[in-house]
């Protein structure tokens, strides 16, 4: 009907648009409501998704994109597992003419031509949001040192290193905290990965415990499960997890939500994993020749204990 040009097809719905998708793993509640996400939206618009599942490893990723490229898709969209190390691969995808969405994490490339529009979440205020949290709760409740000390002594689950979520919320947090008034009262004792899982957040908890002891009156985990693998660490320890040591998580998923019910956790501050339908509205278009923002972020909020038991029914992840 006069739509010209052989893109038409993709446009409106000759031929099913085919999108490749390369996801990261499956480390967290978080990241399986991502995955949910992106693949019921797929059904919903009628993309054919060809999902593929990195096990947390950059490599796997490449090779994915590589035969998303060598199979002809429409489109490409991926979750960088780590910022830098997309420049050749990008390029390849450029070269042969396929649109690149870049999804959740950030990335670093020396042209920005190499990828169509970015869609996620802002996880350097995501980390600002959570220090603003820990000083007003540490002020109204007046929190001391548990060891009798001077400062407040914080100590970090890091995400996994050199990925977005990680490097993000660690400069949001430290940054607001160095230019915050309160910043004397607050000292970061020590900080290590526990690469957003469950397990790693338990076994390097149990080691902090075991160095710092006492010391310990913070306990920020750049997400949920590693908070919730913390969890089990200070209870074994004989600690009472959100009263001994307060703690501070991110993502905001189900289970941290229980945890803070149960006084176990205190404060989760939002990152949404709910991209799918953003993407997929994207692509089409993308597909369809259509401008659309280079960078989208999608809504997010902070939700203390307090408001845990209210706020669950409509959580939606
Ligand atoms: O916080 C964590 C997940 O990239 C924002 O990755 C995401 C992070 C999320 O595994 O739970």
């Amino acid at each position: 009907v006069g739509c010209g040009g052989g893109d038409e097809k993709k446009a409106d719905g000759d031929k099913k648009i085919t999108m490749g998708f390369s996801q990261i793993g499956a480390e967290s509640e978080w990241r399986t409501a991502n995955t949910e996400s992106v693949k019921e939206a797929a059904k919903a618009a009628g993309i054919d998704l060809q999902f593929s599942d990195a096990q947390q490893k950059q490599e796997n990723q490449i090779k994915a994109i590589r035969s998303f490229i060598a199979q002809g898709v429409d489109v490409i969209a991926f979750v960088p597992i780590v910022e830098t190390g997309w420049d050749t691969v990008l390029k390849e995808a450029k070269d042969a003419k396929i649109p690149v969405i870049i999804v959740d994490r950030d990335l670093k490339v020396e042209d920005d031509s190499l990828y169509v529009a970015k869609i996620g979440t802002n996880m350097i205020t995501e980390g600002e949001k959570g220090f603003e949290w820990l000083a007003k709760y540490a002020n109204e409740k007046q929190l001391k040192p548990r060891d009798g000390g001077q400062q407040l002594n914080i100590v970090v689950l890091e995400g996994t290193v050199g990925s977005t979520a990680a490097l993000g919320r660690t400069k949001g947090f430290n940054d607001a905290m160095a230019a915050s008034p309160d910043k004397a009262k607050f000292n970061i004792l020590a900080s290590q990965t526990g690469e957003f899982t469950r397990q790693k957040g338990q076994e390097v908890m149990e080691s902090f415990l075991k160095s710092y002891g006492s010391k310990i009156d913070i306990l920020v985990a750049q997400n949920d499960d590693m908070a919730l693998g913390a969890v089990q660490a200070i209870e074994a320890a004989g600690l009472k997890p959100g009263k001994d040591i307060t703690i501070l998580s991110f993502d905001g998923v189900k289970g941290i939500f229980q945890a803070m019910i149960e006084g176990k956790t205190n404060c989760t501050v939002e990152c949404n994993p709910l991209q799918g339908e953003l993407l997929m509205e994207t692509a089409k278009k993308v597909l369809a020749g259509e401008k659309v923002d280079k960078i989208v972020y999608v809504e997010e909020g902070v939700f203390p204990a307090e408001v845990a038991e209210a706020t669950l029914p409509s959580r939606k992840y």
